[in-house]
């Protein structure tokens, strides 16, 4: 079946096939079922100095917007530390991580993207699916390790245990294009009103993730999860996030794209552990995919959506127009009367 073994209806025979240890049968089972869990030791030794670390040498750089490398910083988040940041990398690639993914989903697993936080993000509840998707669909998850340890105060990350067992919602299920629009968050708002009504509906339990230094949380790509409001806003929040893919699938963002209107925007997968772009691959076919192409085709729709706006914006300005030109001659008037005026002025000063 094209589904990661944990989700697979064929779960147990699966696994029970694969002669794990017993610690490693019991997080097996319960990433299937609740959809998470967490990891006290990544098999980084000293990980205390390198997370300590990554916070020292990041801390010059937050509070900054720009590009470093290939890395992006935005004020409180560095989108791809790992580009510059040795540490950041490690973390990433940690083996113990590696190797507790290709058990859980029996592929490759591709780390692609890091953020660095230094606050909480108040994040609203969503599903990375919606962000980063594959087909086949949920080969996708996310790390996050506490570079400092975490409690209620300093905006934890929040889950629902058992969510990712919901379908995947895409736009179109409530009713929205995904597109190449300029703001693809103009309609989220949307989506996360409608995750909360879900999970009411659901009645399902919202859990807060207090987790010490150096430990972290593997969460699959369907499971709902957020960033806790900031009760201390003192507080720093120093985390690192990985997001993962897993080999031989097709990689997309969903909220630009629309299969039904012929638009997937494909994404450029970078493999972090050997630096190298990833095949695209349809069925076991590799698929020759260009993003550039998807780039140009983003840019297209801005294109046609300016345009739109200008023809919009036309009328108004002709209207202006049409006034300006019944205001110049009666300017014109005022203008020759204020020169009569002003000679007046001049002559009775002559005079004077
Ligand atoms: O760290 C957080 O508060 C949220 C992060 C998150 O949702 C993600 O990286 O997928
Ligand atoms: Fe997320």
């Amino acid at each position: 079946m094209n589904l990661p073994k944990v989700d697979s209806p064929f779960f147990q025979q699966i696994f029970n096939q694969l002669s794990l240890d017993h610690e490693t049968q019991k997080l097996v089972k319960q990433f299937a079922e609740q959809g998470y869990i967490i990891i006290d030791d990544l098999g980084i030794e000293n990980i205390a100095e390198t997370t300590d670390k990554i916070v020292k040498d990041l801390t010059p750089i937050y509070g900054h917007k720009g590009k470093v490398e290939s890395a992006w910083i935005y004020h409180d988040r560095i989108q791809d530390a790992w580009t510059f940041n040795q540490d950041a990398k490690k973390i990433a690639t940690a083996p113990q991580i590696i190797n507790l993914l290709k058990i859980l989903y029996q592929r490759e697993p591709i780390p692609f993207q890091t953020l660095n936080f230094r606050f909480g993000t108040q994040q609203s509840t969503h599903s990375d699916s919606i962000h980063f998707s594959s087909v086949p669909a949920r080969f996708m998850c996310g790390v996050w390790v506490a570079l400092e340890d975490i409690d209620a105060n300093n905006g934890p990350l929040h889950y629902y245990p058992g969510s990712h067992k919901l379908p995947i919602f895409d736009l179109n299920d409530l009713g929205i294009t995904g597109s190449y629009q300029n703001k693809p968050y103009d309609t989220y708002p949307i989506y996360e009103e409608f995750l909360q009504s879900l999970i009411e509906q659901n009645g399902l339990e919202k859990v807060e993730l207090y987790i010490k230094k150096g430990q972290a949380l593997i969460w699959a790509a369907n499971l709902l999860h957020g960033g806790s409001l900031v009760l201390d806003k003192n507080r720093t929040r120093y985390s690192q996030v990985t997001h993962y893919y897993f080999s031989d699938c097709m990689y997309y963002i969903p909220l630009l794209s629309d299969p039904f209107l012929h638009r997937i925007h494909l994404k450029e997968v970078r493999n972090i552990i050997t630096g190298e772009i990833v095949n695209h691959v349809y069925n076991g076919e590799t698929v020759s995919v260009h993003p550039e192409k998807y780039e140009i085709e983003r840019l297209k729709y801005q294109l046609l959506q300016f345009q739109e706006e200008l023809e919009k914006l036309r009328p108004i300005v002709r209207e202006s127009q049409d006034e300006l030109s019944v205001l110049k001659p009666q300017l014109q008037t005022v203008e020759a009367e204020l020169e009569k005026l002003r000679t007046q002025l001049y002559n009775s000063q002559a005079e004077f």
